[in-house]
């Protein structure tokens, strides 16, 4: 097989792959994983109903519902998600405020949903 510019450009980038991947895990051991947070939703509540966080620092929301197809919504940082039966949804935050900011379902699910929220809380 002859080597055209073509070939050429692919094993170029197959090199740079390589030693980005070898990049990624010194950059992986170098910084901790991001906290996971898990939050189950159940008609009508979330659980844990409080979460509280760091200002800049990056979670993971890991979201799973126990019944009915649900939202999580927190307006203050213009994050929502679906979360869906069977499902895992994960949503990355990194809070940029301090306070204590309402969460809540935006997706009709029974008698009580309008007041199916909760409370996040992000401090210094
Ligand atoms: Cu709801």
């Amino acid at each position: 097989m002859k080597l055209n510019r073509k070939h050429l450009g692919f094993i170029a980038a197959a090199v740079l792959g390589l030693g980005s991947a070898g990049a990624y895990v010194v950059a992986q051991s170098a910084q901790p994983e991001e906290k996971v947070i898990k939050i189950t939703a159940k008609r009508f509540n979330y659980t844990p109903g409080e979460v509280t966080l760091k200002k800049g620092v990056p979670v993971v929301l890991e979201f799973k519902t126990l019944d009915v197809f649900m939202g999580f919504n927190l307006p203050d940082f213009n994050v929502r998600a679906d979360i869906v039966p069977g499902k895992v949804t994960r949503l990355r935050l990194v809070p940029d405020k301090t306070g204590t900011f309402v969460f809540l379902c935006d997706v009709f699910c029974g008698s009580g949903h309008e007041e199916m929220n909760g409370k996040l809380t992000v401090v210094d």
